[in-house]
């Protein structure tokens, strides 16, 4: 097998799965996302500023913020406004996306409830009945299934317009639900949420930007508290609550010797048949007859870190890396549902003999096998894909074969049902170990890749700033694979961490970073710091709570940092949201939220000065609630300075 040492490609990525396939890319004539950014150079500027609109046949419009250049849009549009409605309609995107994958969870759930399906059960029934509650269905007497047809028909109520307020959102705080009382921001129906946010920024209706932005955080907490924990919750109660395991990381979790499928997309409803189907004792034996020794699964993006989490299924990588697992040839068949699937992973498979697999109605590919999916057919269709992926082994071509690294392993699982478990019940000891300053806070480090900033360079260096200053950090998304491919989410990574931190996580037997799930379930970092909030009869913000998103790129992050923002959790951006043609929008959202929300973004691209940043936050909010702190003014840059790119 060529060794590829991957030189050359160094700049790109901190790991070396990625250099030797980025090498190997360039050597078969693949062309990849780097390449494509390199293309695209000088990218907008107008766009990247915010300042451009297509909003109607008018324009297109630009707005010079800095020059001489035009003032307005044909409309009268200013920098204000236009840069208010690109970031609304950023948020109200993003909001859709991780709602309508809620919508189609919830439905799953009703045709289990009505008996009209038999690919799944109800795997939590615990779960089930605690959503119950929060509904306010009487349980008592009644049949699982009957529960799950009761709470589903309630809760498609939640993407209506009857709702004054949506239930799960009574999770939060008392005084955060009064702010969004005071605000008119509680957040009602999910859909009414953002079509609302679309009719408001189409030509001529709101022009306030403060107004826009206002319905953007509704917007997005129609999404934090409402699609996404119901995607979230309802998950757990049909896949089963995630408890914790060990897997592993990186594109040496493919195997050369077994039938190699990655499941790729957003929505577990299909990667979770794709797992009972890959286990099918005739599908095994037609491998077998095949010359391969089994079947094997991989997750990418946020589909593999469902089954991650729920299954212990390995992650091949995050974002980056779907068009080079790929080009290790040792891929069978890429099956995808949905976000965040780049079109052209059909062109990369083209160069080998990988299949494509598009199966959503609502997310084709053209070039790729489109099989529809149908809950109600769920078995059949999966056993369809491993048996599609079985046939094409002999097809492989092992000159083409090359895995680059070892596997490294990793562990997942903690629900915050399962954190609090392993915790003795109560959020109790972790409040104490916080209290003490053994802990001196939490962060949340999600979100994407993005090739402008060197891949997952973003995530670790931030994540190893926080936890050797004993903060605890959690993960989900794409964070997740940066974080386990560097090794920080085995137990023994407790020794990189300071030592209140350490000594807690040796306690206890949990690595210092842990992993939550998806990005729906950034949900279970928002119930996490209700509950820990509600403990101690504080709002959210008065907590010593971080979030950041070092490598966004995606307009579900936005929708994503809206909510966590509006939650009461500071959150720093890593890449650069296009706002900055509005100083006075980049001054409210920096600023201005505070006196709001109890809580701003900042944007800094260098993880070094982030986790600066953060640590002065986390002090400020220790004093604020009486607990020892170091004067945050102390805190000074680290001495090294990272080239990003
Ligand atoms: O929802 S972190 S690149 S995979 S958008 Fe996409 Fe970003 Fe990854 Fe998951 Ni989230
Ligand atoms: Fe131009 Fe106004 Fe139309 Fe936007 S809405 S394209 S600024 S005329």
């Amino acid at each position: 097998m060529t060794v590829f040492s991957g030189n050359g490609f160094k700049k790109n990525s901190i790991h070396a799965d990625t250099w030797a396939m980025l090498e190997k890319a360039r050597q078969d004539g693949v062309e990849t996302v780097w390449d494509r950014l390199e293309q695209q150079q000088p990218q907008c500027g107008y766009c990247s500023l915010g300042t451009s609109c297509r909003i109607c046949t008018m324009g297109p419009c630009r707005v010079d913020p800095f020059g001489d250049g035009p003032q307005k849009g044909v409309c009268g549009a200013d920098a204000d406004i236009i840069v208010a409605r690109n970031l609304a309609r950023m948020i109200a995107a993003g909001a859709s996306a991780h709602s309508d994958h809620g919508r189609d969870i919830l439905e799953a759930l009703y045709l289990v409830g009505e008996g009209k399906t038999d690919t799944y059960k109800i795997n939590d029934p615990a779960k089930l009945k605690k959503l119950a509650a929060e509904y306010g269905i009487e349980t008592k007497g009644k049949k699982d299934l009957k529960i799950a047809s009761e709470l589903a028909w309630e809760i498609m109520e939640d993407y209506g317009m009857r709702r004054e307020k949506l239930p799960l959102a009574a999770r939060a705080p008392k005084a955060r639900q009064e702010i969004w009382e005071k605000t008119s921001t509680y957040p009602r129906g999910i859909d009414r949420e953002n079509v609302e946010m679309l009719h408001r920024t189409t030509m001529g209706v709101d022009n306030d930007w403060v107004n826009i932005l206002l319905h953007g955080v509704r917007t997005s907490l129609s999404d934090g508290w409402g699609g996404s924990m119901i995607a979230t919750e309802l998950s757990d109660a049909l896949f089963g609550l995630p408890t914790p395991k060990m897997s592993s990381m990186n594109l040496g979790v493919l195997k050369a010797d077994h039938v190699n499928i990655i499941l790729h997309g957003h929505n577990p409803m299909l990667s979770e048949v794709i797992a009972a189907a890959s286990q099918d004792q005739e599908l095994l034996d037609l491998a077998k007859e095949n010359g391969a020794t089994g079947i094997n699964l991989a997750g990418v993006c946020c589909t593999g870190n469902e089954v991650l989490m729920r299954r212990g299924i390995p992650m091949a990588g995050n974002h980056l890396m779907q068009e080079l697992a790929i080009v290790t040839g040792a891929v069978e068949l890429m099956v995808v549902d949905y976000q965040c699937i780049m079109p052209s992973v059909v062109e990369t498979a083209k160069c080998y003999h990988t299949k494509v697999v598009s199966t959503f109605d609502k997310a084709k590919f053209p070039g790729a096998e489109h099989v529809s999916f149908d809950p109600q057919h769920g078995m059949d269709i999966g056993k369809k894909i491993v048996r599609m992926a079985v046939e094409n082994f002999p097809k492989r071509v092992g000159a083409k074969v090359n895995i680059p690294v070892e596997s490294v392993q990793m562990m997942t699982g903690f629900s915050i049902e399962a954190i609090l478990q392993a915790l003795g019940g109560t959020p109790q000891p972790l409040i104490d170990a916080i209290v003490k300053g053994q802990i001196r806070g939490a962060v949340g480090i999600v979100g994407c890749n993005n090739p402008k900033i060197k891949q997952d360079l973003g995530h670790t260096e931030l994540t190893k700033r926080l936890i050797e200053n004993d903060i605890l950090v959690v993960v989900t998304g794409c964070a997740t694979v940066a974080d386990g491919k560097a090794g920080l989410m085995v137990p023994e990574a407790a020794d990189k961490a300071g030592p209140g931190l350490s000594a807690v996580c040796k306690a206890l037997g949990i690595p210092p970073v842990l992993h939550l799930g998806s990005c729906v379930d950034n949900t279970r970092i928002l119930v996490l710091a209700a509950a820990l909030a509600n403990t101690l009869g504080v709002d959210i913000s008065a907590l010593p709570l971080a979030g950041a998103a070092p490598e966004w790129y995606s307009e579900k992050a936005v929708a994503i940092g809206a909510y966590v923002v509006a939650s009461g959790i500071y959150t720093v951006l890593g890449t650069t949201p296009p706002v900055f043609g509005s100083p006075n929008v980049v001054k409210l959202l920096t600023e201005g939220l505070d006196g709001v929300f109890g809580a701003t973004f900042a944007v800094e691209p260098d993880p070094n000065r982030a986790a600066v940043l953060i640590r002065r936050h986390i002090e400020k909010k220790r004093a604020g609630l009486n607990l020892p702190a170091i004067d945050p003014d102390s805190i000074g840059l680290p001495e090294a300075e990272l080239a990003l790119v």
